[in-house]
C-alpha cells in the first residue's frame, strides 16, 4: 500500500499525517512550525481506541420505559439503527416542546470539540435546534470567565482588550520586568481555539531574557515559567494574589512610588480604594506584613518586589487560572488597580495583561479579519444560564440567583443535548453533576469516544472526528489557514453531525432552513469565498476553494505588530474614552457598588479562599491545562498514556508532603475530602510549592460505585474540587481554590475502566 501525506488541523496546530490503507500511522507538526506539539501522538491511538463509539446507542433502562431503574452513569446501552435513534430523538424533541416548550430544551454545550470552520458541533447543534424554535443556551466559558463578566464594568470588553495585549517584541524591547501571577506556562501555550499554524510563544520568551528582560514567577509551580526565563520564583499561596498585590500597592502608596498624576487623568475612584488600603475604611491596614501572613511570603521580599515593580518599566501580567479561583474578580481588579498606581498603563511595556499564557497566541499574533462561518440562526429562546450553574440548573429549577447585578431563575431543562463538550471532565464536583444529570427526562450526547459524559447519556450519537471529514482550520486569534482532510473514514457507524442533523432536520420538517440545500462541500466552498472575500478587503489574495485544499498552510500576517495595549487612551483619554461609565478606569465602580453584593464590593477587596476558611484538607489542590493533551480530548492516546503513573494521572506533590505520608514516587496516592475522593499517580517533585499538590485536568472521570464516594479510580481533579462560584456577580468556575487530603493507596489497585466502552448489546439482543 502507499502511504500518503496529509495535513490536518487541530487546536494544538497543524499537522502533518502519514496514512495508509485507511489507518493513520502518525501525525507530527508541520515542518515549518518552530515548536510543534507533541499532543498530535495522541491522535491515531485515540481515534481508533476501544473507547470509539461505533454504533448510535441507547441507555437500556431509559429505551425499556424505565428511565430510573438504573442511575444514568451506571446503566448498560443497547446499539440501535441511526433510522431508530433518529427517530426516538425526533419524537422526544416532538414531545418536549409540546409539553414544556422550547425553554424545557438546555443545549448550552459548552466544550472545545475539534477545529474546523464548518464542523462546529456545537454552532451545528445550535443552528439546528434554533430551526426548531430554539433552546436554552449557556454564557460564558470555563476559561476566563470572570474577566469576560468583570473587566467590562473597570475597563472594557475582556476579549478585544486580550487581542490588543501588547507583544511580545515590544515588551523585549522595553520592559524591564514581567510580573506574571500564574506563570506563563508553555505548556498552555500549545493550544489556541480553532487552530494555530506556528507556535511562537518559546522564541519570543527566550527574545525577551536575551534582551535581559527579568520575570518574576508567582506561582505555586516552578515550571509555570519557562526554563530559559530565569525567573525568580515566588511561591505564594494559591488563592492570595489579592493580598499580594495589596501588599505591593501598600508599598508604592506608603513610599510615595505611586503615580498620582495618572491615577488623575487616567482613572476614578481612587481615594476609596485608597482607604481600604490604608484600612481607613475597615482598620485593617494592607502592609506588607499583613500580606505576608495572607500569601506565606516574606514582608520584606513584598517590599523589595514593589519598589523594584517601580523602579523601571513593569508589565504585569495575570494568568487565566488566578481568576478561576473562590473571589476571581477581585486579583483582575486588583492587578489593574496596582498597574495604574504604577502610572505605566499605555505604555510601551507597561501596564497589565490579563491572559498572556491562557494560549499560543496573545501577545504572539491576531487574525487579520473575521473568517468566513455558518450562521447559527436566530433563537427565539432568551433565556441562558451562567455557564458554570449547570448542576445548580438541574438540581433546582426556578430557582433564584443573581448574575450582573440581576436576579434570575434557573429554567426547567427536561431534554440536555451536548455536542462538542465534556461536562464530566469540564464541570467541578462531579458527583454532585452525577445527581444532576439524573433529574432530565432526556441526555443526548454526541461524541467520537465513550467519555464520562457519553456514559450520562440516554442517547448516545457516534460522530465523526475532525480528522475524518474535510474542512479548513484558522484559529480565532491566528492567522494560519490550515487545509483539512479527511485522512480515514469513520469508523463503524459514526457519521458526519451536519449529515446526521440533515436527515433529523427533514423528519422534524425543517430541512431546506437547516441545510439551504446545501451539502457539506457546498457549504465548505461558500464559507471559504466569504473568507477569500474578506481577505481581498485586506489586500490578501486567497486561491480558490480547490486549489488551496491542493495547498499547504497559508499565514497571513499579524494585523498590528507593534501593538501597546492602551497607547490611545494614554494619548488621547477623552477621544479614546474606555467604554465605563466614567470613560476611564474604575478603581471604584458605583455600578459595582450598587449591586450591593457581599462578596464583590465596588473596589478590588480580599477575601480568604473559602475551603481555607472552612477548614477543608490539608494542602491546596491545584488543576492546571495537562501538558498531555487537549484537555480531556484523546486522553486515550499514546503521548496522554506515557506520562500516567501506573495507569493514572500524575499528581505533583512536594518532597517534604510527601515523605511524613510515606509516599513514594510511583506510588499511588488517595486524594480525599467531603465532597469525593480519587485516585492518582505520586510525581514526587520540588517544583510544586509545599502544601500544594497538582493534578493535571483531563483523565476521564472513572468513578466506582462500590467504593465510598464513589472514589475515581483515573485522577480526575474534578472529583474533588468544589463547584461554587467565584461570586454573586458573574457566577464564574473557581476550580483552582480546593483543598484535599491525601493518603499512600495501600488496597489492590481497581483496572481502569473508562477507556473501554460500558456494557454493550444489540437491540434485538436486548429485546430477546
Ligand atoms: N478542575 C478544573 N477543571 C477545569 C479547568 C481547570 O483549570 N480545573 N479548566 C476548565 C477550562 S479552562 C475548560 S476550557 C474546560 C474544557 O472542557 P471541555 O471543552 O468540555 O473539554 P474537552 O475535553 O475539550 O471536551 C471536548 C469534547 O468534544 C469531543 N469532540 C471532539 N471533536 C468532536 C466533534 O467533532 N463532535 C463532537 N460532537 N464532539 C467532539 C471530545 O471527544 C471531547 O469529549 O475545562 C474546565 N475544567
Ligand atoms: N496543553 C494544553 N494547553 C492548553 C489547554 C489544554 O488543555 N492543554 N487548555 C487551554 C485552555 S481552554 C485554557 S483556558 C488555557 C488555560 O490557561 P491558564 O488559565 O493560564 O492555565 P492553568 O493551567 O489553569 O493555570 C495556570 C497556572 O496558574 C497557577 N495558579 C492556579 N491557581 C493560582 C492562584 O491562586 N494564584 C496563582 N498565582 N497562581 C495560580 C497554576 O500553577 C497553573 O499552572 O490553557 C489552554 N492551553
Ligand atoms: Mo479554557
Amino acid at each position: 500500500m502507499v502511504v500518503e501525506t496529509k495535513l490536518t488541523a487541530n487546536h494544538w496546530g497543524v499537522g502533518v499525517a502519514r496514512v495508509e490503507d485507511g489507518r493513520i500511522l502518525s501525525v507530527e507538526a508541520h515542518p515549518d512550525d518552530p515548536n510543534g506539539s507533541p499532543i498530535n501522538d495522541n491522535i491515531s491511538g485515540g481515534l481508533a481506541g476501544s473507547a470509539r463509539i461505533l454504533r448510535p446507542a441507547v441507555r437500556k433502562s431509559w429505551l425499556e420505559g424505565e428511565p430510573g431503574r438504573v442511575p444514568r452513569g451506571r446503566d448498560a446501552f443497547v446499539e440501535v439503527s441511526w433510522d431508530r435513534v433518529l427517530d426516538l430523538i425526533a419524537g422526544e424533541l416532538a414531545r418536549v416542546r409540546e409539553m414544556h416548550g422550547n425553554a424545557g430544551i438546555f443545549a448550552g454545550s459548552y466544550g472545545w470539540s475539534s477545529a474546523g470552520r464548518f464542523h462546529h458541533a456545537q454552532s451545528q447543534l445550535k443552528r439546528f435546534l434554533n430551526c426548531i424554535g430554539g433552546f436554552v443556551r449557556s454564557e460564558g466559558n470555563y476559561s476566563y470567565n470572570a474577566a469576560l463578566v468583570m473587566m467590562p464594568y473597570i475597563v472594557g470588553p475582556f476579549r478585544s482588550h486580550v487581542a490588543q495585549a501588547t507583544r511580545w517584541s515590544v515588551i523585549a524591547e522595553h520592559s524591564d520586568l514581567v510580573v506574571m501571577f500564574g506563570g506563563m506556562a508553555l505548556r498552555n501555550t500549545q493550544v489556541s481555539d480553532g487552530g494555530v499554524a506556528r507556535h511562537r510563544m518559546a522564541d519570543n520568551l527566550e527574545a525577551c531574557a536575551e534582551a535581559g528582560v527579568q520575570f518574576v514567577n508567582i506561582s505555586p509551580l516552578r515550571t509555570d515559567a519557562a526554563e530559559a526565563l530565569s525567573a525568580d520564583w515566588m511561591p505564594a499561596n494559591p488563592g492570595s494574589d489579592t493580598a499580594l498585590m495589596l501588599g505591593l500597592a501598600h508599598v508604592l502608596h506608603d513610599e510615595d512610588l505611586h503615580d498620582p498624576a495618572f491615577l488623575d487623568r487616567y482613572t476614578v475612584g481612587f481615594e476609596k480604594f485608597e482607604a481600604y488600603l490604608t484600612g481607613a475604611s475597615d482598620g485593617v491596614a494592607k502592609t506588607a506584613e499583613w500580606a505576608a501572613e495572607k500569601t506565606g511570603l516574606d514582608a520584606a521580599e513584598i517590599r523589595a518586589l514593589a519598589r523594584r515593580m517601580a523602579g523601571g518599566r513593569c508589565m504585569i501580567s495575570v494568568a487565566a487560572g488566578v481568576q478561576r479561583t473562590d473571589y476571581g474578580e477581585q486579583p483582575l481588579w486588583m492587578a489593574v488597580t496596582l498597574a495604574a498606581m504604577l502610572g505605566q498603563i499605555g505604555l510601551p511595556g507597561g501596564g497589565y495583561t490579563v491572559g498572556y499564557g491562557v494560549n499560543a497566541n496573545v501577545g504572539n499574533i491576531e487574525r487579520l479579519f473575521r473568517w468566513g462561518t455558518m450562521p447559527q440562526g436566530r433563537n427565539p429562546v432568551a433565556d441562558f444560564i451562567p455557564v458554570a450553574a449547570i448542576s445548580e440548573m438541574l438540581l433546582n429549577p426556578g430557582g433564584a440567583y443573581t448574575y450582573c447585578g440581576e436576579t434570575r431563575h434557573f429554567p426547567d431543562a427536561r431534554l440536555v443535548w451536548w455536542a462538542g463538550g465534556n461536562p464530566f471532565h469540564h464541570h467541578q464536583h462531579l458527583s454532585r453533576l452525577h445527581e444532576a444529570f439524573q433529574t432530565p427526562d432526556t441526555v443526548i450526547v454526541n461524541d467520537v469516544n465513550w467519555t464520562a459524559t457519553t456514559r450520562h447519556a440516554d442517547i448516545v450519537l457516534p460522530v465523526a472526528a475532525a480528522q475524518e471529514r474535510r474542512d479548513f482550520g484558522a484559529g480565532k486569534s491566528d492567522n494560519g489557514l490550515i487545509p483539512m482532510h479527511a485522512l480515514t473514514a469513520p469508523p463503524g457507524e459514526a457519521r458526519v453531525e451536519y449529515e446526521m442533523y440533515c436527515d433529523l432536520a427533514a423528519r422534524m420538517g425543517v430541512l431546506e432552513a437547516f441545510s439551504e440545500g446545501r451539502s457539506s462541500e457546498e457549504w465548505l466552498e461558500a464559507i471559504w469565498e466569504q473568507t477569500r472575500s474578506a481577505a481581498a478587503g485586506h489586500d490578501q489574495n486567497l486561491p480558490d476553494w480547490k486549489t488551496f485544499m491542493g495547498g499547504d498552510v497559508i499565514t497571513l500576517p499579524d494585523p498590528s505588530p507593534n501593538q501597546i495595549f492602551l497607547a490611545d487612551f494614554r494619548d488621547e483619554p477623552a477621544e479614546n474614552a474606555l467604554p465605563t461609565p466614567s470613560g476611564k478606569i474604575e478603581i471604584f465602580s458605583e455600578t459595582l457598588a450598587s449591586f450591593g453584593l457581599d462578596d464583590c464590593f465596588g473596589h478590588a477587596a480580599w477575601f480568604p479562599p473559602r475551603d481555607l476558611a472552612a477548614g477543608i484538607g490539608e494542602v491546596y489542590l491545584l488543576s492546571g491545562q495537562p501538558k498531555t493533551r487537549l484537555h480531556s480530548q484523546l486522553d486515550n492516546g499514546a503521548y496522554s498514556l506515557s506520562h500516567k503513573i501506573a495507569g493514572r494521572e500524575p499528581v505533583l506533590i512536594h518532597p517534604d508532603d510527601a515523605a511524613p505520608l510515606g509516599i513514594a514516587h510511583g506510588d499511588v496516592v488517595e486524594l480525599f475530602n467531603a465532597r469525593g475522593r480519587c485516585l492518582a499517580g505520586a510525581k514526587v517533585t520540588d517544583e510544586i510549592r509545599q502544601g500544594c499538590v497538582f493534578l493535571w485536568t483531563g483523565a476521564w472521570w472513572d468513578p466506582d460505585f462500590n467504593a465510598p464516594q464513589m472514589r475515581d479510580r483515573h485522577g480526575n481533579p474534578n472529583a474533588l474540587t468544589h463547584d461554587l462560584r467565584t461570586s454573586s456577580l458573574s457566577q464564574s468556575p473557581a476550580a483552582h481554590s480546593a483543598r484535599v487530603s491525601m493518603r499512600k493507596f495501600e488496597g489492590p489497585l481497581p483496572e481502569i475502566r473508562v477507556h473501554a466502552p460500558p456494557p454493550l448489546s444489540k437491540e434485538d439482543e436486548a429485546e430477546a
